[in-house]
């Protein structure tokens, strides 16, 4: 018998802290060797001059689901996770949506029927808590943290999600007792309903207005208050999909008080501005997700947010709808007015490409900086074991990259559910060229090889310490 099931030889490791060749021996989904010529394999697989990292750990990502009246995801499990491990990724962390009056059980039950034996990649779940009542406080909540679901996210806006400053403080108060972290969408309801409003009157209804809708300002001062609220629960906190350097200052204000709060950014904040939509009329439409991409200077702010780690983590938020379909950006209602548009733009396959392209390739961030910002660092935020790394004892989660392989950005080329790429034309410099999962290849050679049978939902540990009772 082979001392080990698969060696990846003479590739260059990367983890978020060192960079060397050597080899890796992987023997029943695990890495056990990481050292020199290794070859005692059942299969050695040369990676000379390619990159071995990690692979991607993409923790927000909307999959499957309910997304309003007649409004249909573009993804389902299957073609998530595969287009996720086309671009590199080995693990997705989706929410999973209360309604308003449901049991988090019974949404949870529902989500995970659809993901069970639909998953070319591994998984867990965030819990989305729309519905704080006494019961999912009192009781559901903190057993589910105990089951393992340590993370939820919270909405400051959205009709049927946003929640009050005293739900929030609730849910922060569950949160700190039980030891699972809370993500919060910080935009100001009442803000934008206004400016919505008043833009409708003065017939300013096309996609472009809804950026308008949600100025930095809107998002600035629910991020502020959304720290404030961590603050006074004395609990930390992770500021999802920040667009600006007003939002981050906050955060970084936040730490130099000592506090614990994480921030996210998103591929949207680094290529994309407010402009892209600007003459498209109802094309425009591609483009909308909240918070809204801004200009040029906030581009740049959240690359020093990224270089300066302010901004921990880099997600995709991939939250895909289909443009030419009455389920998806062209919903009758969305010729009215921009409000109706489904917010949200995909993005999990060419996160890790935008990424290393733009901040890896142009010198803007190290190698290392990309891994721990596209794997390490979720698993770490997370309570994720034995994910993120490459190191023995770690499972074998590799992406095997070609740092120098171009490519264009192109719809015709990805592998998920929308019929649309917002990054259409971007020229891309590094490319990863396989994914394997648990020492199994997934994507090998430009083609799917594993099944959506061979994800595996994971439950995660506590991201902190619970107060003490
Ligand atoms: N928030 C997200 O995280 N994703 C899409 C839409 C939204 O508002
Ligand atoms: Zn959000
Ligand atoms: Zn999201």
């Amino acid at each position: 018998m082979a001392a080990f099931d698969t060696v990846i030889r003479r590739g260059t490791i990367a983890t978020a802290s060192e960079t060397y060749k050597a080899d890796v021996g992987i023997r029943d989904g695990r890495i056990v060797s990481i050292g020199e010529a290794l070859t005692d394999a059942d299969e050695v697989v040369d990676a000379a001059g390619m990159l071995v990292l990690p692979g991607g750990i993409d923790s927000h990502v909307h999959i499957s689901q309910p997304s309003g009246p007649g409004i249909v995801m573009a993804d389902d499990f299957a073609s998530a996770t595969r287009a996720a491990a086309f671009g590199g990724n080995t693990f997705v962390m989706p929410y999973c949506l209360q309604a308003k009056g449901q049991p988090l059980r019974e949404a949870l039950k529902d989500y995970h029927a659809l993901a069970d034996q639909n998953c070319h990649i591994d998984h867990s779940f965030h819990l989305i808590i729309a519905d704080p009542t006494e019961s999912v406080l009192g009781q559901e909540l903190p057993a589910l943290v105990a089951d393992g679901y340590t993370s939820l996210k919270i909405f400051m806006t959205y009709a049927d999600l946003a929640l009050s400053d005293f739900q929030i403080l609730e849910v922060l108060a569950v949160a700190r007792e039980s030891g699972a972290l809370v993500q919060i969408h910080a935009e100001n309801y009442d803000a934008i309903r206004f400016l919505a409003d008043r833009l409708e009157r003065a017939g300013n209804t096309g996609p472009y207005f809804h950026g308008k809708s949600r100025p930095i300002v809107v998002e600035r001062e629910a991020t502020s208050r959304a720290i404030s609220l961590a603050e006074l629960i004395d609990v930390p906190i992770v500021i999802v999909h920040v667009s600006n350097r007003e939002a981050m200052d906050e955060i970084r204000r936040a730490r130099m008080r000592g506090l614990t709060i994480h921030g996210e950014t998103c591929p949207q904040y680094l290529v994309l501005t407010e402009d892209d939509l600007k003459d498209l009329g109802m094309e425009g439409a591609k483009y909308v997700c909240s918070p809204p991409p801004r200009d040029k200077a906030s581009q740049q702010a959240c690359w020093e947010g990224l270089q300066q780690g302010i901004f921990s983590l880099f997600s995709s938020d991939h939250c895909p709808f289909r443009y030419d379909d009455e389920a998806g950006k062209l919903t009758p209602n969305a010729r009215s007015s921009f409000r109706w548009i489904p917010n949200g733009i995909p993005g999990i396959e060419t996160r890790l490409p935008i990424l290393f392209s733009e901040g890896v390739s142009k010198g803007r961030i190290s190698l290392n900086q990309f891994v721990a910002l596209t794997a390490t660092n979720h698993a770490k935020t997370y309570g994720l074991a034995r994910k993120g790394s490459i190191a023995v004892g770690y499972d074998a989660d590799i992406a095997i990259w070609d740092p120098g392989r171009t490519a264009t950005l192109s719809q015709k080329d990805l592998h998920h559910g929308a019929d649309y790429t917002p990054y259409e034309g971007l020229e891309i410099t590094g490319w990863p060229i396989a994914t394997m999962l648990r020492g199994r290849f997934v994507v090998r050679e430009g083609k799917l090889v594993g099944d959506k049978s061979y994800g595996r939902y994971l439950s995660r540990g506590k991201p902190f310490k619970p107060s003490a009772p």
